[in-house]
């Protein structure tokens, strides 16, 4: 795909589905890796790369991991809607124990960010990268946090960051709404390739979906500055996956799916969009 960077990379999060496969996929870019968890490394350890344990909460680790690294690709922390108590510490502070190992390396940060920073936005919609946050819950919300810590240290600090709204990343997709929001596995590390290596990036968002023709919701990225376009497609499961949807009007109506309906107690949901009727 390309060269190696010049310095060694951390990737936070390692031992999860999209940390492991991203350890796989850019040890064989030839990159060296620094692979961190607060679990395991589950598979052998790729060439050139190393693994520490560690807690996102635990700053003076964090420091030293990012020690000489030019970037830092953090897809670390909760992944799904969880309490705000479990949130706090890996997404909130440890995000902050990130942005002050970047800004110590003068590295870049590729964020994880997630659809569910956005996720209360209506799936009749379609929003362009500078839309309103909605976020659907406090992991949506600390995804939100994370792009806008990114972009205090951009100006402040001249810490680039690219913010990878991912939608669904897995190996495939498996109900209706992800034949829109489905973002293949080598979409995804073409991408972490092209924020790592393209030279200037300033610090910009990316809408991380496949070439789904149901994806419709989002538009206007920064995609182009990176010359990355996906080049996977949902389409083909258009078949066996239309019907499945899941009856729940809330899940269905949003952007972010079953993490809105998730502890959902507004009763009526609005009658408009956020983006038409702020007041609802
Ligand atoms: C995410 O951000 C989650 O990490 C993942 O578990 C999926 O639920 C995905 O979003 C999604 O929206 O499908």
């Amino acid at each position: 795909m390309s060269d190696a960077p010049a310095k060694p990379v951390l990737l936070t999060g390692a031992s999860g589905n999209l940390g492991r496969m991203l350890a796989k996929a850019l040890a064989a870019e030839g990159w060296t890796l620094r692979l961190t968890d607060i679990t395991p490394f589950p598979d052998p350890l790729p060439a050139d790369a190393s693994f520490v344990r560690a807690d996102l909460n635990d700053g003076v680790t964090i420091l030293r991991l990012a020690e000489g690294c030019g970037a830092i690709v953090h897809l670390g922390g909760v992944s799904v809607e969880r309490p705000f108590e479990e949130v706090l510490g890996p997404n909130i502070r440890g995000l902050y124990h990130i942005y002050e190992a970047a800004r110590r390396e003068h590295a870049r940060v590729v964020f994880a960010s997630s659809n569910h920073s956005v996720g209360f936005h209506e799936r009749t919609e379609t929003i362009p990268a500078d839309t309103q946050f909605l976020p659907d819950g406090f992991y949506g919300l600390s995804k939100a946090y994370g792009e806008l810590m990114g972009r205090l240290y951009w100006f402040k600090h001249g810490v680039e960051s690219m913010f990878i709204r991912i939608g669904s990343s897995l190996p495939e997709p498996v109900n209706a709404r992800m034949l829109a929001s489905w973002l293949s596995y080598p979409d995804l590390a073409r991408l972490v390739v092209r924020c790592v290596m393209t030279e200037k990036v300033g610090c910009r968002v990316v809408w991380g979906a496949s070439d789904n023709a149901r994806m419709t919701w989002w538009r206007d990225d920064e995609r182009d500055v990176l010359g990355w376009a996906p080049r996977d497609s949902a389409d083909s499961f258009a078949g066996q996956l239309a019907g499945k949807v899941s009856g729940d009007p809330i899940e269905e109506r949003y952007m972010g799916g079953g993490f809105c309906s998730l502890d959902y107690s507004r009763g009526e949901p609005p009658p408009e969009s956020f983006s038409r009727k702020a007041s609802d």
